[in-house]
């Protein structure tokens, strides 16, 4: 008997939900290999085929220890004949090919700078990606109409593909707690998504908002927005009502049509100075923070330099962020697997490439100095039909002390809380194996509002977690074990 065996013999369920899948495990190498075919089916709209390789890569990541051998796997479920094939090819070769090609490939990389943009989903990228456009700069040259979240999404593409720290996800929620409890004494704020889970890194805060007394709640999300654009604390909103989502001009994410929540997603203008951060106030922002840095936001016009987003950084984290190597190493060590993928996007072949891609542009960018300062971009008009942008030179700005965040805020009525919760919490192939489960194993529907029984014919109530677990025959998995 070779060592190793015993994992065959470990009984493993084959719903995700009845599995604990901590943040860490052992067979990244394995994981990531997947993933890049489940984001590749995924950006060409064949999600039956992600939801396998997400499946898959699951399995390994709730398994207790590392996969040496194919022989290992025997018996356990989720692993596809695809999957199992690209398993064995990454124990055996150490790579797998079909990944290597895929990552290599100008479609991936285009289909995934391209999907990188707030705003912009495959459908639209696929079709820019016909045309000719493989890149950010490609799209801003090309003089096509964007809507506003697009737009928005070119403005600050390198901040809002940089990972949101945790500490960011903390100064966010002061942020937000002040605007709520400002509109609405009483009111609860959770934080919610991959923070919730454990995660020290994300590609966006959520927070969930509720109020004890039923009904309270109701209107909510427009004043706290107007609170958060007087104070001067967003960069970008948009609030959908408590009905359907209207996902013709929100981000790039999957509606589910049983969703009706009020919601808001926005880019925070976050101060990544951390002596204004303590008396962060917001007012100040508007104000006496721009006289001191010098720059800003004068009259609809926006400047940004890949430089002082450095600077952001630098400060933020603590950490000396000069060249695209060392952001990419920072990058690195806070997120571990997110930033290997976006440096395959972003770089394609070598560390500069952080570089802002935005500021790539002009071929004089990189010849006149050996440590090249990336160029200031000036975005013309905040209300133009058209983002049109103007490359200077970053002498004209000085660093500046704050970055773009995007953040996801949620309201629900207080009876739905615990079903928004489980739902917002992710990760997302968690929520969708719960419905699953719910549907397959029990005869119930499963939503962020509500629990359906469809033998009793009637709604299961729960004011927490445990209690919809319970009501679906699961063991409760707390928040950190649910990322898979
Ligand atoms: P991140 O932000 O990349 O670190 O990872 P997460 O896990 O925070 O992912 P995110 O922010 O896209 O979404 C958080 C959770 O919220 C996700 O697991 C599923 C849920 N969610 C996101 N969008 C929707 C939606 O439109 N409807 C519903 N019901 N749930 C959603
Ligand atoms: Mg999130």
């Amino acid at each position: 008997e070779k060592p190793g065996l015993e994992l065959a013999v470990v009984s493993v369920p084959s719903y995700a939900c009845q599995r604990h899948t901590p943040l860490l495990h052992h067979n990244i190498t394995l994981t990531d290999a997947l993933s890049i075919l489940a984001d590749n089916a995924e950006l060409g709209e064949n999600e039956g085929r992600g939801v396998a390789f997400r499946r898959a890569a699951a399995l390994l990541k709730s398994l207790p220890q590392e996969v040496r051998g194919a022989e290992q796997l025997r018996g356990l479920p989720c692993l596809g004949e695809h999957s199992l094939r690209v398993i064995k090819e990454v124990l055996e070769d150490g790579v797998s090919h079909e990944v290597e090609t895929t990552t290599h490939s100008e479609q991936f990389k285009a289909m995934k700078a391209l999907t990188g943009i707030f705003g912009v989903g495959a459908k639209t990228a696929d079709r820019w990606f016909r045309e000719g456009i493989h890149t950010p700069s490609d799209l801003q040259r090309s003089g096509h109409t964007l809507n506003r979240a697009q737009r928005a999404g070119l403005q600050y593409y390198d901040e809002l593909n940089l990972p949101v720290t945790k500490s960011e996800a903390v100064a966010i929620g002061q942020i937000v707690e002040s605007a709520v409890h400002a509109v609405l004494p009483g009111a609860e704020i959770t934080l919610i998504g991959g923070f919730r889970r454990g995660k020290q890194t994300g590609h966006d805060v959520d927070f969930l908002i509720t109020h004890p007394d039923e009904g309270r709640e109701e209107g909510l999300m427009p004043k706290v927005v107007s609170w958060l654009e007087a104070q001067g604390f967003l960069l970008y909103q948009k609030t959908t009502g408590n009905s359907y989502l209207e996902s013709k001009e929100g981000p790039a994410r999957p509606a589910s049509n049983m969703d009706r929540f009020e919601r808001c997603f926005s880019i925070f203008r976050l101060s990544t100075d951390n002596e204004g951060r303590e008396n962060q106030t917001g007012r100040e922002n508007q104000t006496g923070r721009e006289n001191q840095t010098g720059r800003e936001i004068q009259t609809g016009r926006e400047i940004q330099t890949g430089r002082e987003i450095q600077t952001g950084r630098e400060i933020q984290t603590g950490r000396e962020i000069q060249t695209g190597r060392e952001i990419q190493t920072g990058r690195e060590i806070q997120t571990g697997r997110e930033i290997q993928k976006g440096r395959e996007i972003q770089t394609g072949d070598g560390p500069q490439t952080y570089s802002p891609t935005l500021t790539n542009t002009d071929p004089h960018t990189h010849s006149d100095s050996p440590h090249p300062l990336p160029q200031t971009l000036v975005v013309v008009g905040d209300h133009a039909q058209k983002v049109s942008w103007v490359l200077g030179h970053s002498q004209c700005s000085g660093p500046r002390s704050w970055r773009a965040v995007r953040v996801d805020l949620v309201v629900s009525p207080y009876s739905q809380f615990a079903f928004a919760l489980l739902g917002w919490t992710g990760s997302k192939l968690f929520e969708r194996e719960l419905r699953r489960w719910a549907v397959h194993e029990k005869a119930m529907t499963l939503s962020s509002h509500a629990l359906y029984d469809r033998k009793r014919t009637q709604y299961l109530r729960a004011s927490s977690e445990e209690e919809i677990f319970a009501h679906l025959g699961l063991e409760y998995i707390p928040p950190c074990d649910r990322n898979a």
